[in-house]
């Protein structure tokens, strides 16, 4: 019987072999990729993050055990995602500039194409006019930004102005997520939405869309 906690710790110890294999082993016994992912994945992220906080470990660490949680994250996206449905809504996510964390953002991005959104993701430290430019030649209705670090935040600021500039804000609704982000903050700078995990940016993404 696959412990989840025991994906966890491996996750913890950054290898990326057992992660995946234990990741394979639960699946086969039937426990739910959501779960896998909250009880196992995230939970070991959280410790890691803990100890980066307290100086336990440092950064070559905790990029091992990040790829650890890449190659959990491979074996259950395509289960997460779904396949084939005609999208619900099109939405551009991205880590907005300055940043360079992305899991969280996959995750959310992951979920979105699981509940049948079409999702563009223009990856990491992406510049307020990236977003503008791919919006303005896009069918996008949601931006969806995603931010981890506090120095980052006011980036999500200047790209929902650089949005309002290009008279794109009645065209696209805005949503963001991370770590630092709070309800309060989206409201502070002018966001449609927020989220505080990826389920519930589905939920958000569907509301915003009136879905
Ligand atoms: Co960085 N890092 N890091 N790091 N790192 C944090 C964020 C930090 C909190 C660690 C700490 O001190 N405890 C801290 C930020 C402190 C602060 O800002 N106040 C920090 C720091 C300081 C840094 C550096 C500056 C370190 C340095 O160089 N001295 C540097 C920053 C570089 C940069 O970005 N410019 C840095 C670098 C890195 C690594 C490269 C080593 C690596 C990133 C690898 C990668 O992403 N590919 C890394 C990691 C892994 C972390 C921690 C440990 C884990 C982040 C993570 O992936 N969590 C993190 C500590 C922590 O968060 N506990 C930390 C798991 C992930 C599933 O959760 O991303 O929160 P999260 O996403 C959640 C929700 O937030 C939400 O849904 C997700 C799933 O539920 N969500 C959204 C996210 N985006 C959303 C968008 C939405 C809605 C919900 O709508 C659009």
């Amino acid at each position: 019987m696959v412990n989840l906690s025991q994906i966890a710790d491996d996750l913890i110890k950054g290898q990326a072999q057992a992660v995946r294999a234990g990741v394979q082993a639960a699946l086969d016994q039937g426990i739910l990729p959501k779960e896998i992912l909250d009880r196992g994945l995230i939970a070991g992220m959280s410790v890691v993050g803990e100890r980066f906080k307290l100086n336990q470990i440092y950064i070559p660490e905790v990029l091992i055990a990040a790829r650890a949680m890449q190659a959990g994250m491979e074996i259950l996206r395509p289960l997460l995602e779904g396949a084939g449905v005609k999208p619900v809504g099109r939405v551009i996510i991205g880590t907005v500039k300055g940043d360079l964390h992305d899991i969280g953002k996959n995750l959310v991005a992951m979920m979105l194409k699981g509940a049948g959104f079409e999702v563009e993701d223009l990856g990491i430290d992406v510049h307020p006019q990236q977003f503008v430019q791919v919006v303005k030649g896009s069918q996008a209705q949601i931006v969806a930004m995603s931010c981890l670090i506090t120095t980052s935040m006011p980036s999500m600021a200047e790209t929902i102005g650089a949005l309002e500039a290009a008279g794109l804000v009645g065209k696209v609704k805005t949503m963001i997520g991370g770590a630092p982000v709070t309800q309060g903050y989206a409201d502070e700078i002018g966001a449609d939405g927020y989220a505080p995990e990826a389920s519930s940016a589905v939920d958000k993404a569907k509301e915003l869309l009136g879905i």
